[in-house]
């Protein structure tokens, strides 16, 4: 049985992966060619994102059919073949579950559209007039949440997409369907779940205008979220133990991330918070164009690793996924230093407290595709705003260029496997362009080069299985008042993890507060992003975003 502290999730975007029958879409057979890649990067699970029937509104996020897999990624059999395949190779398949919506083409939704007031009831319908929605709360992806239905005089909620209603976890029915689903997908083999925006699925008694926001404080880590949780755990993945959970969690607290993931509680095993991702938000709006704020970044590190070790939660640690712009481009050096900030980048999530997670692609440092049409775009989000920022009167090439760095088909451009055509992701017309660095970086680039960033993250993975302290150490931060380094510790029995990361291009020195410098027995070098780097000392100078991690026995 795998230990979920001490072990690396590896995220697959199936669409983007790889494709197997040359119809220009990744697929699960694909996904079973390269599982000796993964093999051979480390990794112990495989998260993959929603491959069950849907409209692809939102690229599956808006499920009509939980049971069944979408034919262009496969059939059940490719699936159960996948998870023994995977098996094989000790790699356990996390599924994705979407269950704060469903899409309007699900039965229950269609059903709910002809009037049958059971299935009504499954969904969120209130009351009002078509010029005045229920509340003024804002969909995600832009505009009202509410949608106006003439035939009953009423709106449906849909915090995402108008092709995504929200369910209504209120109702006993519902939940005991969504069990019914978990269960169904335990029985094939399934290793564990990643749950979407979950803690958004517990509405409140009362719907009411938000004055001064978009509504999200009052369905936010809502009323019952920790009842429905514990019952979710109760009613299904909780017999199995060696099952791990992970729920994605939108706009979160400390407080509610310890409750949802503290082992006595019985919730999950683990959250994503996103608050370390909107470091570059102009004022909280993401499609706006902004520098990284490194203190506010240091500051939100510091905030959750020592808030989720107080209260005994435990985080998923990440950079990248497939809603998020690529790391070495937002905030690495993606030309000049791509080898160097990709891997300081790895070393600084791989060395944190948490179970970290590498988006596909990530392992080599594949950048932002920088498209520069409108046309090279496929996401709903993206779309909308494009729409709405147009609307406002902003320039078409400055919205261009917010998408090029906020867009997330930034992560969704297919994977590069090699200098080939359409970077060897498939033999037909690919669904989405391929990034226009893939000559130069992907997999098979970088499995040749002892020295890439691919060997940085096998070897991260390596440490971990090698060195406890990297899971159980505690962890605290240092050299607050740099401007150029997020420094920490780690710290367990009487062992001592230094790490010093240089998220800039200049250089710069540091002084080793003179504690830490006593009393070593055995000191090493566990891993550098530069061939050599300094011994530890009193003065380090740390070259652009170079990145050391010391290893200290007291
Ligand atoms: O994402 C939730 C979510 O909050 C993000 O989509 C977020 O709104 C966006 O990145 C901010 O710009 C999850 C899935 O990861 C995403 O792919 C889905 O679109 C969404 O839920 C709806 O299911
Ligand atoms: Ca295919």
């Amino acid at each position: 049985m795998k230990d979920f502290k001490s072990s690396v999730v590896y995220q697959i975007y199936p669409k983007s992966f790889n494709d197997s029958n040359g119809d220009g879409i990744g697929d699960l057979n694909g996904v079973i060619e390269k599982l000796d890649y993964l093999k051979e990067l480390g990794i112990d699970y495989i998260w993959l994102t929603p491959f069950y029937i849907s409209p692809q509104k939102d690229n599956g996020y808006d499920v009509a059919d939980y049971y069944n897999i979408e034919p262009m990624f496969g059939t059940m059999e490719d699936f159960q073949n996948l998870i023994k395949e995977a098996e094989k190779r000790s790699i356990g398949i996390m599924l994705d579950m979407v269950f704060n919506h469903t899409s309007t083409k699900h039965q229950w939704f269609k059903n709910a559209l002809k009037g049958e007031e059971k299935y009504k009831n499954f969904y969120i319908f209130k009351e009002g007039k078509k010029e005045k929605a229920p509340t003024n709360w804002k969909s995600k992806f832009g505009g009202s949440a509410w949608e106006y239905v003439e035939e009953f005089n009423e709106y449906y909620l849909h915090l995402f997409d108008v092709t995504q209603a929200d369910l209504n976890w209120d109702n006993e029915e519902v939940r005991n369907e969504i069990y019914k689903v978990v269960k169904f997908w335990l029985e094939k083999g399934v290793k564990g779940f990643r749950f979407d925006v979950i803690n958004l699925i517990s509405k409140p008694e009362v719907f009411q205008d938000d004055e001064n926001g978009d509504g999200r404080k009052f369905y936010t880590d809502g009323p019952n979220i920790h009842e429905y949780l514990k019952e979710l755990n109760l009613k299904t993945f909780g017999k199995f133990k060696e099952v791990i959970t992970v729920g994605e969690m939108s706009s979160t607290t400390v407080d509610n991330c310890i409750h949802y993931s503290n082992p006595q509680e019985n919730e999950l095993s683990m959250v994503f918070n996103f608050h370390h991702l909107k470091v570059d938000y102009e004022n909280g709006n993401k499609w706006t164009l902004m520098d990284f704020d490194f203190k506010m970044l240091k500051n939100l590190f510091e905030k959750w690793q020592e808030g989720m070790e107080k209260g005994d939660g435990w985080s998923a640690v990440f950079w990248c996924n497939h809603d998020q712009p690529r790391i070495v481009s937002r905030i690495g050096n993606d030309k000049k230093y791509h080898k160097e900030s990709s891997k300081m980048l790895a070393t600084t999530i791989h060395m944190m407290r948490g179970t970290p997670y590498i988006y596909q692609g990530e392992e080599f440092g594949m950048p932002n595709p920088y498209f520069d049409k409108i046309e090279d775009y496929r996401d709903i989000e993206s779309i909308n705003y494009y729409n709405i920022l147009k609307n406002k009167g902003v320039h078409e090439d400055k919205i261009l260029e917010i998408l090029k760095s906020k867009s997330r088909d930034n992560s969704r451009t297919p994977m590069q496997w090699n200098q080939e055509k359409n970077a060897g992701f498939t033999s037909g017309t690919p669904w989405i362009s391929i990034g226009k660095s893939y000559k130069k970086i992907n997999a098979e680039e970088a499995l040749k080069d002892n020295d890439s960033v691919f060997y940085h993250y096998k070897k991260l993975i390596a440490l971990r299985k090698k060195y406890p302290i990297i899971s159980q150490g505690d962890f605290k931060m240092i050299l607050e008042e740099s401007k150029e380094v997020f420094g920490y510790t780690r710290e367990y029995k009487n062992q001592m993890l230094l790490v010093l990361n240089n998220f800039y291009e200049k250089e710069t020195e540091i002084e080793i507060p003179a504690l830490l410098l006593e009393n070593h027995k055995k000191v090493v070098t566990l891993i550098t992003n530069y061939l050599s780097s300094d011994d530890l000392k009193e003065k380090i100078v740390l070259r652009p975003y170079e990145s050391i991690v010391y290893y200290i026995e007291k």
